[in-house]
């Protein structure tokens, strides 16, 4: 088929709004609340604008918009350099130490923060039980800044009232951006419904950034940003690959289904090197509402086993050590995935975690009156995170205290702040003792490409920071940006492409359902036509692509060369017939750029998998021609970069260096 333009023949063309800044933030989820906080603190003093735009409304964004029941990274007691064992060792073995150190010695300060602004953080109450945070509140229990002590779930992870967890978060990211508003005199420097399409790169200098372009979900306006310096924070990609759940309940997923790799792709677009692209988090997680194992395993002690009563752990120690010695101790959260699946495949299923004992257990110690709260806080790690497990005990009349519940590995999802490490290769703080001098590059979290940084999800190599850690890294990045426009004060950004065509690519699909809809007599017309193809049907296209030739949940997460060529080759079709897609609305156009999105990620992702010939993360993904570990040929970064000038995409490999020993 001949290539459409989109000549606004059919389409009314949107409005242009242009908006000047120093700094852009792009995403407003954790790492962009956390840069606008931070950022604004330097930039308001200085006369440096900041602007952040997000797709959806930051009160309710990202993944933490359902709330969550614990914050994952609070390093408290502990040691910053045990953080960094731990992460090294849940990410088997290769991870950027100088990143998560860095991250280590400042995450703690952000959740002092989440409690000032208003967070109920849990505490020990006098008799060794806990108190959740409003308890604690009541009973004038100090805030951690004042030496309070949390209740630990696990080593690192502490217990909150976290329902409200992101409107709080928001809240302060709302408030620092309006001082910077008033202190700069702009009318407005938060758009919320605007969904980033594309950077915008320099038009004199090469490898630099010099805005973004995107469009509003709700009205017909483009927005176009110039900028000094843009933050990449727009989470990890959901939906690339074929969810376990079918017909309505496709729109629930453990990741928050609105986050589809937009970083991912514009940041490769743009040409910034991307690192361990290849690794993915697949969450176990409570069967079909996807309600989080961590609570269970690490505050209530919940064991899980097969279906008759077998430690799937236990049970497969020895193969685990025969293939991945020596990841297999501790025990990694992939490994522990990889027993879980070694044992539904063998007949063993279903999982089954054993809330019922748990409860018992614990209740041994308990009152009446505590266990009811005992009770409540079962239900409430649930509510507070993902209501729909909770509405799914009652649906399915499983009161915790008396029935166990199946538990199983979830699909694939691409991230860089939870148990996993994809993203971009970023500039470290570069004060690190024992740290190569190439992996910093004069601004902290700053990308390959100059004056474009990265946050959250968005980062590679640096697993384990969750909520709190990519709020940290957002303030990171926010302060690094100010550092960098102090740096380059007489940068005049010259957009190089040309906004027009940029504006007619946007609404192409808008101008193809107005043309061709007609062709057609199906009442969801923008379904099927001999002239284009609907988002929802493209998406299904590339998520079967992903399932079934790049390790999804229909081949037990095993892809190899030759399945991955195969998918590759399926995915360039689908790359050439997407660009038909039709939109009969701004919430279609979304969703059609959503999808381009996730084929960015997914390419990617598949790419980086075909170069890593090892099998590094079992029970996240299993190479089938190389069912082992191979730590003399790929214990290294797996790094890849798109040019964009020639289109060519290239892997190699960076050396991984070990610093805290
Ligand atoms: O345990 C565009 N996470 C948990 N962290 C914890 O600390 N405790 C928990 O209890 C956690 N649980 C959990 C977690 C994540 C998820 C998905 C679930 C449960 C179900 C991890 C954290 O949530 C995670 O690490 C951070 O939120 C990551 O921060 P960040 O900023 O990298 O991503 P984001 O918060 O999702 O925000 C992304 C923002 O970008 C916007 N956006 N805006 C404009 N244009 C585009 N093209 C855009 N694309 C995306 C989004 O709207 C959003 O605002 S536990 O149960 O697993
Ligand atoms: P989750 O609810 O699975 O996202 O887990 C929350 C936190 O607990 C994360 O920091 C996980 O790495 C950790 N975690 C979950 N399950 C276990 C387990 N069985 N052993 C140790 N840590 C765990």
């Amino acid at each position: 088929m001949e290539k459409e333009v989109n000549n606004f023949q059919y389409v009314a063309k949107p409005e242009v709004v242009e908006i000047d800044t120093d700094i852009l933030i792009i995403g407003g989820g954790m790492a962009g609340c956390g840069a606008a906080f931070e950022a604004c603190r330097w930039a308001n003093p200085k006369g440096l604008k900041v602007v952040m735009l997000d797709k959806a409304a930051v009160d309710r964004s990202g993944s933490v918009a359902m709330g969550l029941s614990a914050i994952n990274t609070y390093i408290g007691e502990n040691s910053i350099e045990d953080y960094v064992r731990y992460v090294r060792s849940d990410l088997m073995g290769i991870i950027r130490e100088d990143l998560v150190y860095d991250l280590g010695r400042v995450v703690d300060d952000s959740v002092k923060l989440f409690e000032e602004w208003g967070l109920p953080i849990w505490k020990k109450g006098d008799d060794g039980f806990s108190l959740d945070g409003f308890q604690a509140r009541d009973a004038g229990k100090p805030l951690l800044k004042d030496g309070g002590e949390p209740v630990r779930s696990g080593k690192w992870q502490i217990m909150i009232n976290g329902e409200s967890y992101k409107v709080i978060v928001a809240e302060a990211a709302k408030a620092a951006l309006e001082t910077n508003r008033q202190a700069t005199g702009m009318d407005q420097n938060l758009y919320e419904r605007v969904f980033v399409t594309r950077l915008l790169l320099d038009a004199n200098e090469p490898n630099r950034v010099a805005g973004a372009i995107g469009f509003s979900v709700r009205e017909d306006k483009v927005y176009v940003v110039r900028c000094n310096a843009a933050l990449i924070a727009t989470g990890g990609a959901v939906n690339v690959f074929r969810p376990r759940s079918v017909g309505e309940g496709l729109g629930r997923t453990w990741f928050g289904v609105w986050n589809a790799g937009s970083g991912y792709a514009m940041g490769t677009q743009a040409g910034a090197e991307l690192t361990l692209m290849e690794n993915r988090f697949v969450p176990m997680r409570f069967k079909d509402g996807y309600g989080p194992v961590g609570a269970w395993f690490l505050f209530f002690k919940a064991k899980a086993t097969n279906a008759i009563g077998e430690d799937y752990c236990e049970k497969y120690a020895d193969n685990c050590k025969e293939m991945y010695a020596p990841y297999h101790e501790p025990m990694t959260t992939a490994l522990r995935n990889h027993c879980a699946m070694m044992d539904l495949k063998a007949g063993f299923g279903p999982i089954l975690m054993h809330t019922d004992q748990a409860m018992a257990e614990l209740a041994k110690t308990m009152d009446p009156k505590r266990i009811k709260h005992l009770e409540a806080e079962a239900w409430e790690d649930f509510l507070d995170m993902s209501i729909s497990q909770a509405a799914l005990w009652a649906a399915n009349n499983i009161e915790p205290d008396k029935k166990p519940s199946e538990i199983m590995p979830s699909e694939p999802y691409l991230l860089g702040s939870h148990a996993g490490c994809a993203g971009f290769w970023v500039s470290g703080p570069g004060d690190i003792p024992g740290t190569p001098a190439e992996w910093s590059w004069g601004y902290n979290r700053m990308s390959t490409v100059n004056g474009l940084f990265m946050a959250g999800d968005n980062v590679g190599a640096s697993g384990h920071k969750f909520s709190s850690g990519s709020h940290a890294e957002g303030r990171i990045a926010g302060k690094s940006m100010v550092a960098w426009c102090l740096d380059h004060p007489d940068y005049k950004p010259a957009v190089k492409e040309s906004v027009d065509e940029l504006v007619a690519e946007i609404y192409a699909p808008r101008e193809l359902y107005e043309k061709y809809h007609g062709y057609t007599t199906a009442p969801h017309e923008v379904d099927i036509n001999p002239h284009y193809i609907g988002p929802r049907m493209l998406q299904f296209r590339l998520m079967k692509i992903a399932d079934e030739y790049v390790g999804g949940v229909s081949t037990w997460y095993t892809t190899s060369k030759t399945m991955l060529e195969a998918g590759l080759e399926k995915l360039a079709m689908l790359k050439e017939d997407a660009s038909r897609m039709a939109a009969k609305n701004l919430h279609e156009l979304l969703r059609c750029w959503e999808n381009y999105h996730r084929i960015w990620a997914m390419e990617a992702h598949a790419r980086h998998i075909l170069f890593r010939e090892e099998t590094r993360y079992p029970g996240y993904y299993y190479r089938g021609d190389f069912p082992k570990i191979d730590d003399a040929n790929w214990k290294c970064f797996n790094n890849s970069k798109y040019n964009p000038e020639t289109g060519e995409w290239v892997n190699f490999k960076r050396d991984y260096v070990q610093i805290i020993p």
